[in-house]
């Protein structure tokens, strides 16, 4: 497997600044080394172009009732993602995408496979980022990335990131513990396999995990897995843009990257987003994030 590494500098889908430095602390825990290290090939390609908040205006008002901030910025650097993306693809690597904030996944789901086809996704986050613009609270497009790509949501009336390959059928959340008001129903009725950390609780997190891979590798053409840090429990991972407590442990997230490993024939792209430098402890949770992406491309104990 070669891997080819994009980053992307993304801060305008979230309220708090600094996971734009994401990419950079990841690479500087040493991302590269430790994938070579593992005998796989590893490119970097370095960062995609992302406007700073302070350059712009965030606006964003008159979607469907709702705010959506920075909007076009967005969907710009998404389109940037998508190519660059289907780029890696076509030339037979694996993207590996840092972001940055969630909402660089519109940007990758489009790019990974094309409209024909059919990808699995799992999406490990302590949230369900099943937002609409009409349901959002803040107006941050990270919370509503996977609404997004499914097709859920409307912007202005155009059904902006909709990835087609992508049903719903295949889809798995993983590691769930707070939702928004807004997005119970709709997950509720949607075909997206929701596992929450009750879920984990009661049933462990590999044989959770195990089940959200069969969704997502079921009669599909490959997998897509996309990584948000704040899945993790805060204490091991602090350096996320929304901490939420009771996520899962150290060993359980490697375990559940250990699994993704099993189906590494079948992972198109992997994608790691929303680790913010700024709080930080001592780049401890971009180290981890190196750990885990080890861990998801076959590093073992023995
Ligand atoms: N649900 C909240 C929102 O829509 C927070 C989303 N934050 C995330 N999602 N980090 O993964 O704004
Ligand atoms: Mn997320
Ligand atoms: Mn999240
Ligand atoms: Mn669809």
């Amino acid at each position: 497997m070669d891997i080819r590494i994009l980053g992307v500098p993304m801060d305008l889908g979230a309220d708090r600044r600094g996971v734009d430095m994401g990419p950079s602390a990841i690479r500087y825990a040493g991302l590269a080394d430790q994938l070579e290290r593992l005998g796989t090939g590893c490119t970097d390609g370095g960062d995609l172009a992302v406007p700073r908040p302070e350059e712009r205006d965030p606006d964003g008002t008159g979607f469907d009732g709702g705010r959506v901030k920075f909007h076009r910025e967005t969907r710009e650097v998404c389109e940037d993602v998508t190519t660059a993306v289907r780029a890696t693809v076509g030339g037979g690597e694996t993207p590996l995408v840092l972001g940055g904030d969630h909402s660089i996944a519109i940007g990758t789901a489009a790019g990974v496979a094309a409209p024909d086809e059919s990808l699995g996704v799992v999406w490990f986050d302590a949230h369900g980022d099943f937002n609409t613009p009409a349901t959002t609270p803040s107006g941050n497009i990270h919370g509503m990335a996977l609404a997004a790509i499914l097709g859920h949501a409307t912007f202005g009336g155009e059904a902006w990131g909709h990835a087609p390959a992508v049903a719903e059928e295949n889809v798995a959340l993983v590691g769930v513990r707070e939702l928004d008001s807004g997005e119970r129903e709709p997950l509720r009725d949607s075909d997206v396999s929701v596992y929450t950390m009750s879920d984990i609780d009661a049933r462990g997190a590999p044989a959770v995990v195990e089940e959200a891979l069969g969704v997502a590798t079921d009669g599909t053409d490959g997998i897509h897995v996309s990584l948000d840090m704040d899945w993790l429990d805060p204490t091991e991972a602090p350096g996320v843009g929304t901490p939420v407590r009771g996520g899962v442990s150290y060993r359980e997230a490697h375990s559940a990257m250990e699994s993704v490993a099993d189906f590494r024939d079948r992972l198109r792209s992997f994608e790691l987003v929303e680790v913010n430098p700024i709080l930080d402890d001592h780049n401890r949770t971009a180290e981890l994030a190196c750990e885990l992406v080890a861990s998801a491309f076959g590093k073992r104990v023995l």
